[in-house]
């Protein structure tokens, strides 16, 4: 099982078996969804009817007498008499189907009936997670991925328990948020993508489909618009956000660090604030990520002026900022949340550091480990390597709490797998990077300190391979796993 859960115990002599008589019963109202989306699934596969009814069932899912398992804990217990999940909220069921999903053998993802038997080897697990923050990033700009393509990406993820979607939504190479007071974002500035072909964007009903859909699958979307450089999609939509008032061409290559917002003018704070109050506006989750990342082309104490100001205008706007972890070198507001993307680099250690004096939280996402478009060996035809090569065991061997000294363990709010995507242009490219790296992420975000361990994780992660060969999806089959 991936994450590992926090305790988990065998009843021996004892075996789970869903049967075709089996029933999904549930004792919360707010529990009907999750309940509709495990039967959804394991009538595609079981044939079985699966009925959904109130009060208990063959599965039952339940919220009574809970409340100390928290917002996202939860209890499992498979026995031969039948299989209870128990959580104090909706959220927690939902952790606790996933992990039953697990228990099931791996043809109940199938989207045909198999045969059975569907046995559950006897067993309790407690559980509940170490970080509240276990994310993942998709880069929509440098390559555009439609609402459909995002939902699969969903689809794959969630089994893990990731609950932060993190969208870059803008970037040199395009704009992919429709922003009606700035149509020209998406209109001019969202045709073209890295390659030169067509980009694309998402409508206001585009975007409200991927909240929802994340929300279904109790993810958070964190959209990120990234200021004050990589921003050439935008300063070619509107030449007045220029520095001297002229446009530059639409760019379609994979540089950075050359764009940036005037910073000296008014429009780009009325720009900003238009652009974060629409985004704001369709965002249910409280943070709002403004970039902040390689500004090399504008001047630092420049930089320091437009941290504050943008900064502000987040917060007005009713959201807590998020930004990589350069915009810690400026004043942050309370309740910040810097993204570390350093290696061992103490200038970056630095910056994290003053994050935390500032009082914000960090989310790791440190290069060298949890990128997920590095190259996992030299010969990886995907994928850049600018932080080095990023094996399945170089992105799992690392610990959360230490990674970065002098910082208390309480200023780590998680960690997050981001997704680049210059050299990646369709989902298949797309999952090859992801898996089987991102449910190591996952598990350093999930399960205790204790539960870490390369040797025993190899075995776990060897046994998703049927899983994700059910599903279809094309993982890369890294040697260093004696894969089944
Ligand atoms: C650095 S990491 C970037 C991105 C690139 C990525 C490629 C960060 C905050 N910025 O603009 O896409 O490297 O790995």
């Amino acid at each position: 099982m991936i994450p590992q859960p926090t305790a988990q115990q065998a009843l021996p002599d004892q075996t789970f078996t869903l049967e075709s008589d089996a029933t999904i019963g549930l004792d919360d109202a707010a529990a009907r969804a999750i309940a509709d989306q495990l039967a959804v699934q394991l009538r595609r596969s079981t044939g079985f009817a699966l009925p959904i009814q109130e009060g208990t069932g063959t599965i039952a899912l339940s919220t009574k007498g809970a409340e100390s398992l928290g917002a996202e804990g939860y209890e499992l217990r498979a026995d031969a008499s039948g299989v209870v999940v128990t959580a104090a909220t909706a959220e927690g069921l939902f952790r606790g189907v996933t992990t039953l999903r697990q228990l099931l053998p791996a043809k109940a993802d199938a989207d045909t009936t198999q045969d059975g038997p569907w046995e559950i080897a006897g067993t309790t697990i407690s559980d509940a997670p170490r970080y509240s923050y276990r994310g993942v990033m998709l880069d929509v700009t440098r390559h555009f991925f439609t609402v459909d393509q995002v939902k699969h990406f969903i689809d794959l993820v969630s089994r893990y328990k990731i609950n932060q979607l993190h969208l870059h939504l803008s970037d040199d190479q395009g704009w992919r948020i429709q922003v009606d007071s700035w149509p020209r974002l998406t209109e001019y500035g969202g045709s073209l993508q890295v390659g030169g072909g067509a980009g694309g964007s998402y409508t206001k009903d585009d975007y409200a489909e991927i909240v929802r859909y994340a929300g279904e699958h109790y993810m958070t979307v964190v959209p990120e618009i990234d200021t004050p450089g990589h921003t050439n999609a935008a300063l070619a939509s509107y030449p007045e956000l220029n520095k001297g008032d002229v446009a530059p061409e639409l760019y379609t290559e994979t540089e950075v660090g050359f764009s940036s917002l005037a910073i000296d003018k008014d429009v780009t704070y009325e720009f900003l604030d238009e652009v974060f109050r629409e985004v704001a506006e369709q965002t249910p989750g409280d943070l709002l990520h403004l970039g902040g990342d390689e500004a090399h082309s504008t001047e630092h104490g420049e930089y320091l002026t437009f941290v504050a100001k943008a900064t502000e205008l987040v917060v007005k706007n009713g959201k807590r900022v998020m930004g990589w972890h350069e915009v810690a070198d400026g004043t942050l507001p309370a309740g910040s949340v810097v993204q570390y993307w350093g290696t061992e680099d103490p200038k970056a250690q630095v910056l994290a550091q003053r994050a935390v004096e500032q009082g914000a939280t960090l989310v790791l996402s440190p290069a060298n480990r949890s990128y997920l478009d590095m190259k996992y060996h030299a010969e990886t035809p995907l994928g850049l390597d600018w932080a080095g090569l990023v094996s399945v065991e170089q992105s799992y061997s690392w610990n959360p709490a230490t990674l970065i000294p002098n910082v208390p363990a309480d200023a780590i709010a998680g960690v997050e797998a981001p997704l680049w995507t210059e050299t990646l242009d369709d989902l298949a490219k797309v999952e090859f990077m992801v898996f089987p790296r991102l449910p190591g992420i996952a598990e350093l975000g999930w399960s205790s300190e204790e539960a870490l361990d390369w040797e025993t994780y190899q075995e776990r992660l060897a046994e998703e391979a049927p899983r994700w060969e059910v599903l279809g999806v094309n993982f890369y089959r890294a040697p260093e796993i004696d894969w089944r």
